[in-house]
């Protein structure tokens, strides 16, 4: 899914600045291969052809000019989604050049915007650091829109060519004169190609606002002008907001840990190069329990770590590790009397960080290609990571003991934990205890075909297993709310019946930090695992709640996209012969307006306050059916959005809790 794009070499990044003297031209540009490819193969290219794939043209076109300003001749990036959905991407660097290009014959614009990988970054005078996930080039996206249209601003004149599917449409003109300097790229994406062409303005805003963190002193603005888009999120008129950070990957852990509450006072960082290669480091402790690291290579989000994150880990480790017994004996001698030792793990309970590296050449593996490969850099990261903490610790000891008191209180609590879980999994399938008496199981025995709801409540769990289909459906019922895990020591989530039940329906077992090898996903009993709970707020609750429980204690089936989230309707509405189920207020306005003028009424509306208000026909139909029904699937395309939400819509403050729900909430407020 994710490709590497960074093509410089070690020696070329190595005289970055030479480089930057030396005079661009449009012959430094490489030939590779046709567009045609692109086209016929989207999702080869882009990853895929669904929204996903949508979002990251967007994110293509703004790394051409995030590199532009990496390289130092750019500040700002504006991006705008427009009144018909196409994007626009403006920045003020130096213009892509317009002059000709020696073997092709045509402007090397043109050469840019419909050769595939001729970006110049193949060329030896220029400088590409910043990842596109795909680093296939602006030219994929020319080819994946019905038109784009590129426009140049440099040496006081404007230089304008338009295509269509990545096929000039006209030659490179000569529009007017400016005073300007920039580049401005404006894409109408296929409707013929992605399943979607709408752009969720609150994805892109993520990413911008990623972007704006680990590139300081960029600013991207990023603006809405769908007045009806804007409406359904609350806001009258044009949205605009701006991304712009000082501080770096320092203002991004404190973003990260708004919710939470601060360990130490400050934040623990460090900005440097080993060998060249750029590393940029921010810690925070805080008083709550999970771990959060969230790793960049050239402002890729490295999801499944690798050696950059090794190195880090090693370091953080080691020299805590070395300050502990340097500095606190006497603990770490109690510990030893009750066999506790202290592993990596406990040095990184209620740590968040944030680790950005810039690599000339990157290898990336693994299932999505997003691990690291590169060997020599964990030494480097170790490295500086090391020498900046030690500092650190000696330089603040009062954080320090608070630290070491808490990598302390964490291998007590793990080791607890273990004995808590061994009970548990005694009990699990596999050991022989059975399948929770509270589960209806299906009959079908292959977990591809199988599904398991997780329904809240006894009577919409009666219905639920009266409705289903008893081939490939089973319901697992659960009482009122579920525990939170962002507040409690993870080994307490063992006892808790319900989720206990879980795990030994699902016969996965939890694994976290080291442990995590022991979450034996093969065990897997159900392929699609559905929450169902009622469309209000408590109902998102429990689903928050769940959410949150499986992206802590089993991100795999989060990961591998086992997860889901049933969407019941909100109203039947009935005119005359014609009937619909509606799942938003918008759908039934849209009946309203459809069947009866806009008019309320004369149209019958059955209000569905909970799933047990359904009869198990209509659950079946509405939200079961696998015909019918839309199922939402949880990702976690944006790892750190996913912490900041979780630890801010399970943290101790109301406030902010009550806002997001209230603005993100898809369900009318019936009783509210
Ligand atoms: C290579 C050389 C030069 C500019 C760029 C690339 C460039 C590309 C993009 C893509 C989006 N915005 C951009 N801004 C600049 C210019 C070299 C010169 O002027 O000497």
């Amino acid at each position: 899914m994710r490709g590497t794009n960074i093509n410089t070499t070690m020696e070329e990044y190595q005289n970055i600045e030479e480089q930057e003297q030396a005079q661009y031209s449009a012959a430094n540009i490489q030939v590779l291969e046709g567009l045609e490819a692109v086209r016929k193969r989207p999702a080869m290219y882009i990853g895929d052809i669904s929204e996903k794939g949508l979002h990251h043209l967007v994110y293509e076109t703004v790394d051409n000019s995030i590199d532009e300003a990496l390289a130092g001749f750019c500040t700002h990036i504006e991006v705008t989604i427009n009144e018909d959905n196409s994007i626009t991407v403006q920045d003020n660097g130096r213009g892509i050049p317009v002059d000709m290009h020696e073997k092709e014959h045509k402007s090397a614009l043109e050469v840019v915007m419909t050769v595939l990988h001729a970006g110049g970054k193949f060329d030896k005078g220029s400088y590409k650091v910043s990842g596109g996930l795909h680093g296939v080039g602006v030219s994929c996206v020319n080819a994946l829109s019905t038109k784009m249209v590129s426009t140049v601003y440099r040496d006081g004149k404007i230089y304008r060519q338009e295509y269509a599917k990545g096929k000039p449409v006209t030659g490179v003109e000569i529009v007017g004169d400016t005073d300007i300097r920039g580049t401005r790229q404006q894409f109408w994406p296929d409707g013929s190609i992605f399943i979607t062409t709408t752009y969720k303005y609150d994805i892109l805003a993520n990413r911008m606002r990623e972007l704006a963190y680990l590139n300081a002193g960029i600013t991207i603005t990023l603006t809405d002008m769908r007045l009806d888009e804007n409406e359904k999120a609350g806001i009258e008129g044009v949205r605009t907001e701006k991304f712009f950070s000082e501080g770096g990957l320092r203002d991004f852990v404190r973003y990260i840990d708004s919710s939470r509450t601060p360990l130490t006072g400050d934040v623990i960082y460090l900005n440097t190069e080993k060998q060249n290669t750029p590393i940029e480091v921010a810690i925070m402790y805080n008083t709550a329990y999970s771990e959060n690291l969230h790793s960049y290579v050239n402002n890729i989000n490295t999801i499944e770590g690798g050696t950059h994150v090794a190195g880090f880990r090693a370091a953080l480790t080691r020299t805590l590790k070395s300050y502990a017994e340097q500095q606190c004996q006497k603990e770490l001698e109690k510990l030893a009397k009750n066999h506790v030792e202290i592993s990596g793990e406990d040095f990184r309970e209620g740590l968040t960080a944030v680790i950005s590296v810039k690599v000339a050449e990157p290898q990336f593996e693994g299932q999505t290609k997003t691990k690291l490969g590169n060997s020599e850099v964990s030494g480097y990261v170790q490295q500086a990571v090391g020498e900046a903490l030690a500092n650190y610790l000696e330089e603040h000891p009062q954080e320090a003991k608070l630290i070491v008191d808490k990598v302390i209180l964490a291998a007590t609590a793990r080791v607890a934990a273990r004995k808590a879980r061994e009970n548990v999994q005694r009990k699990s399938p596999m050991g022989g205890g059975g399948l929770p008496g509270k589960l209806a199981d299906c009959s079908d025995k292959d977990p591809a075909n199988c599904e398991m709801f997780i329904v809240e409540g006894d009577s919409a769990g009666g219905s639920a297993k009266q409705g289903r289909s008893r081939q490939f459906q089973a319901i697992l019922p659960i009482r009122g709310k579920i525990f939170n895990v962002e507040r409690v020591m993870w080994h307490k989530a063992f006892e808790h019946e319900e989720v206990n039940n879980i795990i030994q329906a699902l016969g996965v077992r939890f694994g976290l930090g080291e442990d995590s090898k022991e979450a034996n996903y093969e065990k897997l009993r159900y392929y699609k695992v559905i929450i169902m709970t009622d469309a209000d707020v408590d109902g998102s609750h429990i689903d928050t709640l769940l959410m949150t429980l499986f992206y802590r204690y089993m991100p795999e089936l989060i990961q591998k996209g086992h997860l889901f989230i049933a969407t019941p309707p909100l109203y039947r509405c009935r005119l005359g012969k014609v009937e619909e189920y509606c799942y938003t207020e918008q759908d039934r306005l849209h009946f309203m307006q459809k069947y009866n003028n806009g008019r309320e009424d004369g149209i019958f509306t059955q209000r569905y306050k909970g799933l047990g208000e359904m009869n198990p026909e209509q659950l079946w139909e509405t939200t079961m059916n696998p015909e019918t029904r839309l199922l939402k699937q949880v990702t976690i395309e944006d790892a750190a959005g996913a912490d900041y939400v979780f630890s801010m819509l399970m943290g101790e403050d109301v406030g902010p809790r009550r806002e997001f729900i209230e603005k993100n909430a898809t369900f009318a407020n019936i009783d509210a």
